[in-house]
């Protein structure tokens, strides 16, 4: 068999589908994609990236790409760096510059262990060594904590025959497994320490939705008269119950929960804050977290279980309190609440993938309640949200992005992906005509703060329907349309 053929053999067990935008250097391997793979094009290669996140995100399972050595790598940078700090698993194959010549350093060759942020990178350089490769690949990108992986395959390489055996991927290895067994001794210690407790916070974040262990937040924190607070710049839903998101500072953070003596943190991060104005106070923090890197970092206790199995055994160990687990906190919804609430009651089972900075609080307040049919990123990188909802419409979900339009305008030939390949894909843009994120928090003003652009006449240009207007319902009805494929709604806040 030839290298090529072999790498294909071991993608289709477990996918059909590659996101990606090739160069010289991949069209070797590409000469044997066989018929039932989908070769989805992507015109701007980091967005290969996007899509396959949001793919990962609706199957589970590693999202594979196909870039240009080293110019497409480079150029998706952002997106490497946002799948590491989400935990997505993706396997990124490039075309290596020919073996033999990588001394002279010809035109498009690199050295791929220097491109950062990757979880692993896998520079293949025999024949032989390719089958092995990419199950390592898949292996590292899944394995805990999930991330991306790049492997090179050099592309004189892909016609030799090679007479290793094709390794099987079976598709449950290329799946993200989050279980983790609770230790049963030291979940009975934590029950004993959380029944002689006085007041407990919980702080839930996204792992819960990945394990979806919403159900057993809830009735934690009924028993112990727990209010859920959602870990700051969330990715997922933390849960439909919370009270409050804790804020994108240190010192807010400490306030809000200064009155509690144990504070649970179950799947989530209190340090991905926009200021560190003051050490985040955690001598009273017990972390549960299935994430083996992110239980080694912070001075309170970790627990290395996964969030849904440790609910379930510790919730029958604790005893049931008397109280309330709701606080009377005061919210501002504003007018971007009351779009979102209109938007949440036509949304149906439709996900939706956010990217609006400055409206996170009354977006997140309102959808980020919805159990694994919300998603943003947790690195504050723009240009993710519209290719990975396509990438999740494409592996068999129902998107809508919501962006504002400066975050629009960080990927939108991303659109043209969504028109090629048919798909249904909804667009809310929320246009203040700028970056009020920056606007509003330098104490200058400046041009570069907000640049006009049209969305719309884009949207146009890559084959979406447009609407302007002041009227929410009227628009909100039109976008959520059954039976049209692609339409984008401009709303001015
Ligand atoms: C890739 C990337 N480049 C630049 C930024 C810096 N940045 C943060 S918010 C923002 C403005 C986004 O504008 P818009 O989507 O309209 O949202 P608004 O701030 O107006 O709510 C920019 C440029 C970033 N986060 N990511």
């Amino acid at each position: 068999m030839k290298v090529a053929e072999v790498v294909f053999k071991e993608l289709s067990n477990f996918t059909r589908t590659i996101f990606g935008n090739p160069g010289t250097t991949e069209l070797s391997l590409l000469k044997y994609l066989p018929g039932h793979m989908n070769y989805v094009l992507s015109l701007h290669d980091g967005h290969a990236l996007g899509m396959a996140s949001g793919y990962h995100l609706y199957t589970g399972r590693v999202g594979v790409t196909n870039t240009h050595a080293a110019p497409g790598l480079t150029n998706s940078l952002g997106y490497v760096y946002s799948a590491r700090l989400d935990r997505i698993p993706l396997l990124i194959l490039v075309g290596q510059q020919n073996s033999r010549k990588l001394i002279d350093e010809p035109i498009l060759s690199t050295d791929l262990r220097e491109i950062p942020y990757a979880k692993g990178v896998i520079d293949v350089r025999y024949g032989e060594e390719v089958p092995k490769a990419i199950l390592r690949g898949v292996k590292t990108a899944v394995s805990s904590p999930p991330g991306p992986v790049i492997v090179g395959i050099p592309y004189d390489i892909v016609d030799e025959e090679i007479d290793t055996q094709v390794e099987e991927i079976h598709p449950m290895i290329a799946q993200v497994n989050y279980q983790r067994q609770c230790d049963p001794s030291i979940i009975s210690l934590l029950a004993e320490e959380l029944n002689r407790a006085r007041r407990i916070a919980i702080v839930a974040g996204y792992e819960v939705d990945i394990t979806d262990a919403h159900e057993e937040l809830k009735e934690l924190s009924s028993k112990l008269k727990a209010p859920v607070f959602a870990e700051p710049h969330f990715s997922r839903s933390p849960s439909a119950e919370f009270v409050k998101i804790l804020p994108r500072n240190a010192s807010g953070i400490n306030s809000a929960l200064s009155e509690y003596d144990v504070v649970l943190l179950v799947g989530g991060m209190l340090h991905n804050v926009l200021y560190m104005d003051e050490e985040l106070r955690t001598r009273n923090v017990i972390q549960i977290t299935s994430d083996s890197e992110e239980a080694t970092k912070r001075a309170w206790r970790s627990i290395l279980c996964d969030p849904k199995s440790f609910l379930k055994e510790i919730l029958p160990k604790v005893t049931e309190r008397e109280g309330s687990n709701v606080l009377d906190l005061k919210v501002k919804e504003g007018r971007v609440g009351e779009i979102m609430k209109a938007l949440s009651s036509r949304l149906n089972g439709y996900a939706v993938f956010e990217e609006t900075p400055s409206h996170k609080e009354p977006v997140k307040m309102i959808l980020g309640r919805r159990r694994r049919l919300y998603f943003s990123n947790r690195s504050g990188f723009l240009g993710w949200a519209i290719p990975a909802s396509i990438g999740y419409v494409m592996a068999g979900g129902n998107a809508v992005t919501l962006v504002g339009d400066g975050s629009f305008h960080f990927a939108p030939q991303a659109l043209w992906t969504a028109t090629n390949y048919d798909i249904d894909l909804r667009v809310l843009i929320l246009n203040n005509e700028g970056y009020e994120s920056l606007r509003s928090r330098a104490d200058y003003s400046a041009p570069f703060f907000s640049p006009k652009v049209s969305p719309l006449r884009v949207a146009e240009a890559y084959g979406f329907e447009t609407l302007e207007t002041e009227s929410i319902n009227d628009g909100l009805d039109w976008l959520m349309e059954k039976g049209v494929r692609r339409r984008v709604l401009e709303v001015k806040v």
